[in-house]
């Protein structure tokens, strides 16, 4: 087995070698998609950072061009961090990033526009003279103040952005305005911050439409407006989200009051997923996320393999009718991969039932299955002892062999066929007091039979939680859907139509290739029923970044 290919993905946007990180400035620009991103042209590690940059008309198929930002000047020496894309009116994009100016990581923000903009790439990226845009004040943490947004025009004619950083503990999201998108000055208070949340990472901040399925221009208003904003908490590597309202007289965004703003707050993903940025595509009217995934093997394995790191498939956001949370989805464009459809329907899962779903190439496929039962009756007690926001450590308790009532039901993916090795996807529904509490589980635990620990003496051991998160969903029809894109080293769950969304990186020895096998399972008394269930293989797109 070649140990550079075998957890490669098939069809997850990942460069031939070598170490990526954030999804940088992703816009749509004169009929291609730009993708940037934080890349090590010298190995498998963090480091020497630069802007790579790949072009694409469908988001699926990607050529890989020129660097678009490098260090080269003394406001970006030692490194091009993370940023965003801003197409200004008169369809002039420019580039906001990060750019690091000695050894002690002192931050500052540059500007860059394209030399041609009507080569239809936008290979080459031009960093004018009067950079740095915005050096930090005294009052700003200069090694904490990163990240820019895309701008967003007010009502008074003028540009705002937002840098993530913190003040002590503190962390804080701090606000710039400018008429002219050169000269920026900072505004007294942050558009938000947050007390004990450490350093804030890569902040999103953008408008949705309530009771709408369309995306929105960042610099949209109006009254079915609501706004999302999304920080990467540098401490723990999570992200974490609000929805709320932005008062544009004071500048200043509010959470709704049921949010909760911290750690406990709700996930774009509960896995594997960090550094996210979203974009506004016009040509279809929706706005998309980009996420990172970082690989969770050993840095041995990294090296060894000589990549580290992939972008997770780009998801739609739109609010949930009900308003309490994003609803997030493949883009319809990777529908074209799909080959080789299998159906299942009405088939029954009594406890103990393990059903082989047979036909696709289970290491590299698309899943979508509805579950139904005919009661409730049988959830088990929520022990009012466990912490509600800790459903990691739940399912971590809670696995999928451990019987229930009604659930754990749901998919082994990537599992070998003596259940030697999988990861298994799946509901567990508790009753609590008068409501019911559905959990989601992606759980690595079990991914691989390979020893953990790294043998470098700075380097990571391998990361095999029980990942999980709670689904807010109504269960009224007595019914719950479960999305995957299992593709070798990673597994993408969307639950309940995107409500709850997990991402695991695993690496099977078994089961890989055509030795990797999906079922649908049930361990609970509750007979479930697959009411539907859909799967395809997914193939390779013709053009993938080489
Ligand atoms: N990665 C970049 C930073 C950002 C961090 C550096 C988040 O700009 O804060 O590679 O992963």
């Amino acid at each position: 087995v070649d140990v550079t290919k075998e957890h490669r993905t098939g069809y997850h946007f990942q460069p031939l070698k070598h170490w990526i990180n954030d999804p940088n400035g992703p816009m749509y620009f004169n009929g291609y998609y730009h993708l940037f991103y934080q890349y090590n042209p010298k190995g498998a590690v963090w480091g020497n950072i630069v802007w790579a940059h790949s072009v694409s008309k469908d988001l699926i198929n990607w050529k890989k061009v020129e660097h678009a930002i490098y260090p080269s000047k003394p406001f970006d020496e030692y490194g091009c961090w993370s940023g965003s894309a801003t197409v200004l009116p008169g369809n002039k994009p420019v580039i906001l990033y990060t750019g690091i100016v000695d050894d002690k990581q002192t931050q500052v923000q540059n500007y860059a526009v394209p030399a041609d903009v009507s080569d239809p790439y936008l290979r080459v990226w031009i960093k004018p003279d009067n950079n740095p845009l915005i050096v930090a004040d005294n009052e700003v943490n200069k090694t904490a103040f990163r990240d820019p947004t895309t701008a967003w025009l007010g009502k008074d004619g003028e540009w705002r952005i937002t840098i993530g950083g913190r003040r002590f503990d503190t962390g804080m999201s701090f606000l710039y305005k400018s008429k002219d998108f050169m000269r920026w000055t900072k505004v007294q208070h942050p558009l938000h911050s947050t007390d004990g949340t450490g350093n804030w990472e890569c902040p999103d901040f953008f408008p949705v439409q309530v009771n709408g399925k369309m995306g929105l221009d960042t610099s949209a208003t109006g009254p079915d407006v609501k706004y999302v904003f999304k920080v990467s908490l540098d401490v723990t590597r999570y992200e974490y989200y609000t929805i709320g309202t932005y008062n544009s007289e004071e500048d200043k965004y509010i959470p709704d009051k049921d949010m909760v703003d911290g750690w406990n707050g709700l996930r774009l993903d509960y896995g594997n997923f960090y550094a996210s940025k979203s974009f506004f595509d016009p040509s279809k009217n929706r706005r998309i996320l980009w996420g990172w995934a970082n690989e969770s093997d050993t840095t041995d394995n990294d090296v060894e393999k000589g990549w580290a790191g992939i972008q997770l498939i780009p998801r739609t956001m739109v609010l949930d009718p009900n308003g309490k949370q994003l609803l997030q989805w493949p883009i319809e464009e990777l529908e074209t991969l799909r080959k080789n459809k299998v159906e299942l329907s009405n088939q029954e899962l009594n406890k103990g039932a393990k059903v082989e779903i047979k036909g696709i190439t289970a290491a590299q496929a698309d899943v979508d299955v509805t579950f139904s039962f005919d009661n409730l009756d049988k959830a088990e007690p929520f022990d009012p002892s466990w912490d509600r926001y800790n459903a990691q450590k739940l399912c971590s308790q809670k696995g999928s062999t451990v019987e229930g009532g009604l659930g754990p039901f749901g998919l082994l993916t990537l599992a070998s066929e003596n259940l030697e090795e999988y990861t298994p996807v799946f509901f567990r529904v508790f009753k609590d007091q008068e409501k019911h509490l559905v959990l989601l589980c992606s759980d690595a635990s079990r991914s691989t039979l390979k020893d953990g620990k790294s043998s470098m003496k700075d380097g990571k051991d391998a990361y095999r939680p029980s990942f999980a998160g709670f689904v807010d969903v109504e269960l009224k029809d007595k019914k719950l859907s479960l999305r995957s894109l299992i593709d070798n080293s990673v597994v993408e769950t969307f639950g309940a139509g995107g409500k709850t969304c997990i991402t695991s990186r695993v690496y099977p020895t078994l089961a890989i290739y055509d030795k990797a096998h999906l079922y649908a399972f049930n361990n609970g008394t509750e007979t479930v029923r697959i009411e539907k269930l859909n799967a395809w293989s997914m193939s390779k797109p013709v053009q993938m970044n080489h």
